[in-house]
This record gives C-alpha cells, structure tokens and sequence, in this order.
C-alpha cells in the first residue's frame, strides 16, 4: 500500500495517511480533464514537504525581520532568478499564498477601494478576483465587465475598449479560466494606453503555454503578470507576479507586509524547482504538446457531435457547451467522474442556466499531456466522453462502468509523475 511511503505519518495518523494514499490511486487511475490541474514531479513534491516549512521569514532575500534565514535567502532568490529568467522579466515577488492573494495585491498596489476596474465577467471565462461581485475585489472596487461575442465566442476587443474609454478603470485585467482562444496581449495594451489604465495580464491557466513557447507573453505588454504556478507551469500551488523594475517597490510592499505575513517558503523551494523544469527543452515539448493534444480532443469531440465555445481550441483547454445535448453540464460531470474521467461544470457565454448547475463541461490536456498521452489517444478520449455524456442522458450505469474499466486500462500504461503507483 502507498501510505507505507510515509511510515511516520502511518503510524502517527493512520485515518489520515489512508486519505491521502486513496488520492494517490484516485490520481493515478482516473483521467484527470481539470485544464486547471496537473501532475507535479517527484522532485516538486519533495522540495514542497521539507524542514523549510519551520521558518519564519518575513520581508525579502537580505530584508528580513527574522534571523537564521541563510538558506531561507537562498532559496527565494534562486526562485526569483529562475522567474526572471525564464519569463523574462525585470522584477519577480514569488510570496502570494494563491492566485487570489496575487491579485488583491494588485488592487492593493494600483488602486483604491471605490476605484473602477475592468475584467472580464466570470460566467464568461474571467476570473472572480477580475472585479466580479461575490469578490471583495467587486465589492470594494466598482467592477465593469466585459465578455465575448454571442456568434463567436470570442473576445471582441472594439466592445472591450469602448468600455476602457468609457469607464476609464485605474485596472485593466486580461486573461481568464475559460478561455479556450489566444489572448492578444498587444490589443489590451492598446486599450489600457488609450484609458491610461494599469494593465494586469492573469496568464495563471497559460502561464507554462509561455514558459515552454506555446503561447506569445504578455511580458512586453502588460505592467503586471499575475500566475499561479500550479497549473500548465507544474509546480505546487503558490503563486507569482512579474513586473517592470518601477513596479517592483509598490508590487513587493502590497504582497508584505501589504496582505501577507511570513512566506510559505516550503513552496517557494517546489516553485524554484518547478521553473527550474520548466527552463528545460522537455518542457517546451510539453508545452507545444498540451496544444496539439487540445486540437486533437476538440476535433474528436466535434467530429462527435459537440458544441464547442468558440469552435475550439488555441490552448490547453476546451469549454463544452451541452446546450444541444440536452445534458446539463453538473449531470454530464457527475457521469464523467463514475466513468473515471475527471472534470468540472461550468457556465458557458450567455448560459441561461445558473452558474451551480450550468450548460458547460470544462476540460483540458495539461494532466494526460504529463502522463505521456499523446494525439493518437484523443480519439478514445473523446469517444469515452461522448459515450459518458449519453449513457448520463440515458441513465446507463452499466455502461459509465465499463468505461471506467476501459480508463483504468489506459491510465495503468502511463503512469502520472510523481505517482508511485501506475
Ligand atoms: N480555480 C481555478 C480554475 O480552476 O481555473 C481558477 O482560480
């Protein structure tokens, strides 16, 4: 049994350690679509559990308000490096706990509560921390949203900087978690020049896609780059933002003392391996074919008689719209997991449903890609789904078992980084 890898946390907390081996094999025998998921690496996964989460660490390499942090220093700074470096970039703060935490520190930095921003609204593939409502980030700035066109999914950027002229935000934020199409970073900046905004470009779900070369950086473009790392980057769940040098003062004192108290320096470590990774020409291959796996998987999926946002796909991830399936997207998800192939609901442009049981399935390749999956598989990954999603309409439990059998198959050929198990 896996939970005997960690004999004391077995010994010391058995109901515990038996959760975490079931995750093992739950990680290693479902297909996971998750496009916000990913599998880290051996070596991620022991830089992320080390003595380095015994420290407290306040400030910055050489500006701390603590002593005894020699390799604590050393540490955050290769971190750093390694973010300039392989992003290039002139100013790297690699503390912010999340994605979240990285954002309000944006807000914190440029703004002040009452100002307008701008993103782009939630149901339509932004982020919650881009203005909308339910975030304090809608509810203490005065959020103007934007979205994507009706008869092409796509982001129509006339609409977009009418709406900067209009409204004049003092933040401007690109970038999403449901957008399957290349974000034109040049475009934005144009709009945020034009409305003297600050522009933030979240390139969380894409930020490996740029690292490995798979898709253009916003890092000549934007005034902010907010990631977490989590995500196409394949590292443990933190988070980074970028910046020009006259950024990096107002950047550094909204993270700390700002939000933040003491840097989780544990992830740190996993961070700086992960960008370590990333630097390698392995990644870019990655990268390039998360891409070609997601083309492949669209095609299959269309050539099966799916909706797809936009048509397709630029990037990692594909937004299925069941609208015509007569499957809501949370029934079609709850099938997909009993058949072993791992997703999540979620609102497509203009759903007429509500956002906890939606007419979309979110999926993506970042996951399968690391398992070693490749084009050839997208065919049977698409048939698995178009055969779950009608075994769902039909209430078929016989046969969303079967193809968990035939998942578990596959799954045991290509053993997940990071796994012992296959
Ligand atoms: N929760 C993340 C996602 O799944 O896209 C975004 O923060």
């Amino acid at each position: 049994m896996s939970a005997s890898r960690r004999p004391a946390l077995l010994s010391t907390d058995p109901e515990l350690a038996s959760f975490v081996a079931a995750e093992e094999v739950l990680q290693a025998q479902t297909l996971r679509l998750i496009p916000s998921e990913n599998y880290v690496s051996a070596a991620v996964l022991e830089a992320s559990g080390t003595v380095l989460q015994n420290k407290y660490s306040e400030g910055y390499p050489g500006r701390r308000y603590y002593e005894g942090q020699q390799n604590i220093d050393r540490v955050e700074a290769l971190a750093i490096e390694r973010a300039k470096g392989l992003f290039g970039v002139d100013h790297a703060n690699v503390q912010p706990y999340s994605g979240s935490p990285a954002n309000l520190a944006v807000y914190l930095a440029f703004a002040k509560p009452g100002d307008t921003v701008m993103g782009m609204a939630l149901p339509m593939g932004g982020h919650l921390t881009h203005g909308w409502g339910v975030s304090a980030t809608g509810s203490w700035f005065r959020g103007v949203q934007y979205g994507v066109r009706a008869d092409t999914g796509l982001i129509d950027y006339d609409a977009v900087r009418d709406l900067a002229l209009a409204e004049r935000p003092k933040l401007i934020f690109c970038g999403g978690t449901a957008l399957p199409r290349t974000i034109d970073f040049a475009a934005f900046a144009e709009i945020a020049r034009e409305a003297g905004s600050i522009l933030v470009a979240d390139v969380a779900h894409i930020a490996g896609l740029i690292a490995g070369g798979a898709h253009p950086s916003p890092v000549d473009h934007v005034d902010v780059v907010s990631t977490t790392t989590h995500k196409t980057l394949r590292g443990p769940r933190g988070a980074m933002l970028m910046c020009r040098e006259e950024h990096a003062k107002a950047i550094d004192k909204a993270v700390f003392p700002g939000l933040q108290g003491g840097p989780h320096n544990q992830t740190t470590a996993g961070i700086a391996v992960a960008l370590h990774e990333a630097a390698q020409p392995s990644f870019t291959a990655y990268a390039h074919q998360v891409v070609a796996n997601a083309k492949a998987l669209a095609a299959a999926l269309l050539q099966n008689g799916f909706d797809l946002v936009s048509g397709g796909t630029d990037n990692h991830l594909i937004l299925i719209d069941l609208t015509g399936k007569d499957v809501p997207g949370k029934i079609a998800a709850k099938a997909l997991d009993r058949a072993g192939i791992v997703v999540n609901y979620n609102t497509v442009p203009f759903d007429p449903r509500k956002p906890f049981d939606p007419s979309g399935v979110r999926i993506g390749t970042p996951s399968l890609t690391s398992r070693g999956l490749s084009t050839e598989h997208m065919p049977l990954v698409a048939d698995w789904i178009a055969r779950s999603v009608d075994a769902a309409a039909k209430g078929d439990e016989q046969a969303l078992a079967a193809i968990r059998a035939e998942v578990t198959d596959l799954m045991a050929a290509f053993p997940a980084p990071g796994l012992p198990l296959s």
